[in-house]
């Protein structure tokens, strides 16, 4: 730190230099992110000293926080579920997983993903010990529930379904992952970071929440498609018990104990995810994710119109396209200001349709493929 005092103007003014380099999410289709709601902006700001880590000293945030997970649990078909929101989808994978090998005991413990899994669960390999064991997939991008079965042995303490995948938007057959977690009386947890906000707002029906007996938690993110301010996942056990397993002592604190990963944390993206979710009301979202869904099938039968073809039917709004010389398309796409990403396997140009992309935005793309392809 430098030793002389800055004026707050000139502190500002500065900063403005560092900001006007970010990409504003106008043209970008490579995040799950989007702007939070005006008024997660407004309520984060006047709640911006709340901690969570010390629930006694913000005792309205604390109350604030109960309901935010009572509302998703309600989405998620569990009023009565336990949580607590997270940093993000990465802390709650890290927690499930950890709840989970802790209440089983395993010596050597290991867990089944699909070779879809976000790259959260290579941290988590690392840190928890734990050997995360990578299922095939179908020809539809989904876990393939046979080689989820084949890689279950005595040291298996849970399986893990995607419910919107991060490459492909794709929902795992949840269903037979429930029956073959009570089957071997294992934890079955499921991450919707991103399908959270999004599934229960489709016009098909799919299943993957705690309407099935054997899910045991579930990861469902507001900072992604809840439109809420960053930082904020939502974690949710099925039962009060699930999240006893994540329990630390804090004797000098206004309570006992802790369950979260993080000590200190930010109650105002809390309040926000509170705000946003009370002002939009499930009919809000459902409009949101209808007009996601919208753009995703317009942007499917446009790309078609020129030839291009998506590798699988979207089932959320994450479209992977099959275009010609994938790498260099995806930079002539950047330097006429598009952000996209790439699939691994098979690799393909990944969407997302975010609701900051608009009908215009999304045909002036369409444009830009046609003459870069
Ligand atoms: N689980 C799934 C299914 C995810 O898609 C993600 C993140 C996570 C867990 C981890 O969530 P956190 O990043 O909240 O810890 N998916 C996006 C991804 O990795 C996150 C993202 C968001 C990336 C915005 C880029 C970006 O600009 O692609």
């Amino acid at each position: 730190m430098k030793e002389a005092e800055m004026e707050e103007e000139e502190v500002l003014t500065h900063l403005d230099e560092f900001y006007a380099k970010n990409t504003s999410y106008k043209r970008v289709f490579s995040s799950m992110c989007t702007y939070p709601h005006p008024i997660a902006v407004k309520v984060h700001h006047k709640f911006i000293a709340s901690n969570l880590g010390d629930p006694g000293l913000f005792a309205g945030t604390a109350e604030i926080e109960k309901r935010v997970v009572r509302w998703i649990g309600t989405m998620l078909h569990n009023p009565n579920a336990t949580g607590y929101i997270t940093t993000g989808g990465t802390e709650s994978n890290i927690q499930a997983i950890r709840a989970a090998r802790n209440s089983i005991g395993a010596k050597n413990p290991n867990i089944i993903v699909s070779e879809s899994a976000h790259f959260s669960f290579d941290k988590i390999s690392d840190l928890l010990q734990v050997e995360v064991r990578k299922a095939e997939l179908d020809e539809e991008m989904r876990a393939d529930i046979s080689s989820v079965e084949s890689l279950i042995d005595s040291n298996t303490v849970a399986l893990v379904g995607i419910a919107g995948t991060t490459e492909f938007g794709q929902i795992d057959p949840i269903r037979e992952m429930s029956t073959l977690a009570e089957e071997h009386n294992l934890f079955l947890h499921v991450d919707a970071a991103f399908g959270g906000f999004v599934i229960p707002f489709l016009e098909r029906r799919y299943d993957f929440d705690f309407a099935l007996s054997g899910v045991t938690s579930i990861t469902s993110d507001p900072h992604k498609m809840g439109f809420s301010t960053i930082p904020a996942g939502g974690l949710l056990f099925r039962e009060d018990h699930h999240i006893h397993h994540l329990q630390t002592e804090t004797p000098y604190l206004t309570r006992r104990t802790q369950h979260s990963l993080s000590g200190t944390r930010s109650g105002a993206s809390v309040a926000a995810a509170y705000a946003v979710m009370r002002h939009l009301g499930m009919k809000g979202y459902k409009k949101i994710v209808e007009n996601c869904m919208d753009l995703t099938r317009r942007l499917v039968q446009r790309a078609g119109e020129i030839g291009i073809q998506p590798i699988i039917e979207p089932v959320t709004n994450v479209v992977v396209l099959d275009v010609p010389e994938l790498n260099e398309t995806r930079e002539r796409l950047h330097k006429r200001g598009w952000m996209t990403s790439i699939t691994r396997k098979p690799p393909g140009l990944r969407l997302v349709i975010m609701p900051h992309i608009t009908e215009e935005t999304l045909d002036s793309f369409i444009d830009d493929l046609k003459r870069v392809t």
